[in-house]
């Protein structure tokens, strides 16, 4: 959840969006996007989800540097009806949700400067668009955002949008999924990381277990460190059926009064792939 107390600027529509503005983008910046590129694209192939590496060719434009939304929207609009839309930055719960219900995704149009380019709080184009796009072209995965923008709508109504933003930190952020060969990344905080890339799957410190939607929602996450648990699907589709084809008021009832769940630790009723040390955490 997003704790902030937000105004919309004046230059922003009702539902928040402000053109791209592609031709004001300088030398530099698209300098910077086209390094943190080539830096993600060098190292995930064998890291990533195979339908990531595949959605990465609607990214591959014309022009190089920063994409236009424009030239994006007609690839990923034929791929799967999604749009990417520019907002000056964090917008409220209820804005967001409602673009995602209806197929649009929120992006940053600012990119990082050179002293923030391995940590910055408000995600820019890199991670909103390198990191959260390419899955979008996804059909199955395309179902599962839009189906958690309509299960945002609810869940403020139901007073649970903390245990919906956990689902989300924990998937579309921070997500894992078991591959033919071993483990893989998905999550675009993870896509758009270079040293998370390394460490959500090779460092000994964090654990690995298996997603399980009450034992996501029990469990709060970091914002500002590479996370101590990183939660496994089975697939898209196993997310999908997971999530989206049952009614969460029955669930966020049951969970209603349970203790939160300590972001390190592994249960006995965990699923677990790798039982971390978290040296790295108490580093
Ligand atoms: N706004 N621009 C932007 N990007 C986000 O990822 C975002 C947001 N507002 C709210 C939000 N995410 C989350 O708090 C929800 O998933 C709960
Ligand atoms: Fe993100």
């Amino acid at each position: 959840m997003t704790h902030y107390s937000a105004v919309k600027p004046p230059e922003a529509a009702d539902d928040w969006t402000i053109p791209q503005e592609w031709d004001r983008y300088g030398a530099d910046e698209h300098a910077m996007w086209d390094h943190l590129f080539e830096r993600q694209t060098r190292m995930l192939p064998g890291r990533v989800a195979p339908a990531f590496l595949e959605g990465l060719d609607i990214l591959r434009l014309s022009k190089p540097g920063i994409p236009d939304f424009t030239e994006l929207n007609a690839r990923l609009m034929d791929a799967t009806g999604w749009q990417v839309v520019a907002v000056p930055g964090l917008v409220p719960d209820a804005v967001f949700f409602d673009h995602l219900a209806n197929r649009r995704f929120v992006a940053g149009r600012f990119i990082r400067t050179p002293e923030q380019i391995d940590y910055l709080e408000e995600p820019d184009i890199f991670h909103d668009v390198f990191g959260h796009v390419p899955l979008l072209a996804n059909p199955v995965f395309a179902d599962f955002m839009q189906a958690y923008g309509r299960g945002g709508q609810r869940a403020g109504e139901l007073g649970a949008i903390e245990r919906l933003a956990r689902l989300y930190w924990y998937t579309v952020e921070f997500g894992l999924i078991r591959g033919a060969e071993g483990l893989l990344i998905y999550g675009a905080g993870i896509v758009s990381s270079f040293s998370e890339s390394i460490f959500a799957l090779d460092d000994p410190s964090p654990n690995r277990i298996a997603f399980d939607l009450g034992r996501v929602m029990r469990t709060p996450y970091r914002i500002d460190d590479f996370q101590q648990t990183y939660f496994v699907i089975d697939s898209f589709e196993d997310l999908l059926h997971q999530t989206i084809e049952s009614d969460f008021a029955p669930l966020y009832r049951a969970l209603q009064g349970t203790p939160d769940i300590d972001p390190a630790a592994v249960l006995d009723s965990d699923r677990v792939d790798h039982r971390g040390t978290q040296h790295y955490a108490h580093s």
